[in-house]
């Protein structure tokens, strides 16, 4: 066995306050809206990658299962190498070992942390040292959401028309005293992925421009409030952005919410009513994630579970962005200027 470099690296997932929903045409995978999410603490992606010049094809093995190379999954993998190898200028295939601490169908999207991971563990298993902005740019080509993972915290990334696709870091965990309560609601995979829900709604939904002209804004006035540190204008505008992303995306006959998703979101509305400053938020599946302050967790965590249809909540915090954990490489070093990294 010939290694030429490797590494390992670890990543969280994100949900999305702010949603992006939808692509702009060009290539890029860059969304035609801008978002603003927040890295998640606790559930992690680790990721291996170890170039061999003695593979003849690349592999992943993904939560210890050895996947297809004609997997999606897969597939998508092998084009974020392509393209790390083509900045790298090396040939060597690798071997993926990537796993989950957290279930596939816990509402929480792996691919995001996944993408992350990749990202970062295969440029420098390939011996390239690129800056996180870098490290975005090319997890936002496999999955866009996987961009904003690669920072921690806040965290914005850049869509609509003249947009690079960039992501950034907007403010530090630390920056409101949120947590996220994952109310689970199946434990089934979602049957329309998002990237196909995503094409539909722009192709088809009568409602794609208004959603085009508002999500800009409630970003905009999402990121004011959260630099001011105003925890309730945060909620009101997330809960704002996910139903419109889902009343457009429903119009267009793309449906993730269910009957539990709904009653879910009745007792956030609730609770707010009697006082809590809770706020409901629904990303591309069923499951109902509740915004909170740290000092009302216990209370809202007991009023959720005893909605019907939610199977179990999850308490998430913000988090820190990807990181290398290990690394080894006996390529050479190549330093790579922002343009020669693109691919
Ligand atoms: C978000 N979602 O902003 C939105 C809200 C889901 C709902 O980004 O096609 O897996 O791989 O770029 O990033 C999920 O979409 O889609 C997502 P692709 P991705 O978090």
């Amino acid at each position: 066995m010939k290694r030429i470099g490797e590494a390992t690296s670890i990543a969280h997932p994100n949900i999305a306050l702010a949603k992006y929903w939808g692509k702009r045409a060009q290539a890029g995978n860059v969304p035609a809206v801008p978002s603003l999410s927040v890295t998640l603490a606790g559930m992690s992606t680790t990721t291996e990658v170890v170039f061999d010049e003695h593979l003849d094809h690349d592999e992943l093995v993904l939560n210890g299962v050895a996947l297809a190379a004609s997997a999606r999954p897969h597939q998508r993998a092998v084009e974020l190498l392509d393209r790390v190898r083509a900045s790298a200028r090396i040939k060597a295939r690798a071997r993926i070992t990537s796993t989950n601490d957290f279930p596939t169908a816990s509402g929480l999207a792996s691919s995001a942390s996944g993408f992350a991971a990749l990202a970062l563990a295969a440029t420098r298993a390939a011996g390239l040292d690129l800056p996180p902005t870098e490290i975005a740019d090319l997890a936002r080509r496999s999955s866009a959401s996987a961009a904003r993972s690669v920072f921690g915290g806040f965290v914005e990334l850049d869509g609509g028309e003249g947009a690079s696709g960039e992501a950034r870091p907007v403010a530090p965990a630390t920056a409101l005293d949120l947590r996220i309560l994952v109310c689970v609601t199946t434990e089934s995979a979602k049957t329309t992925s998002s990237t196909d829900g995503m094409a539909l709604t722009q192709s088809t939904s009568p409602y794609w421009d208004a959603w085009l002209a508002d999500a800009p804004r409630v970003h905009r006035t999402m990121r004011y409030a959260l630099l001011a540190g105003d925890f309730a204008r945060v909620g009101e505008l997330a809960e704002h952005s996910a139903l419109a992303m889902h009343a457009c995306a429903m119009a267009a006959g793309v449906v993730y919410v269910t009957g539990a998703t709904l009653a879910a979101l009745a007792e956030v509305r609730a609770m707010r009513a009697d006082g809590l400053s809770a706020f409901g938020t629904i990303d591309a599946g069923p499951h109902l994630k509740c915004i909170v302050r740290a000092a009302d967790v216990a209370a809202a965590r007991t009023r959720l579970a005893a909605v019907p249809g939610v199977l179990r909540t999850i308490e998430a915090a913000p988090g820190d962005g990807a990181r290398l954990v290990e690394t080894r490489s006996t390529a050479p070093r190549v330093a790579v200027t922002s343009e020669e990294a693109r691919p």
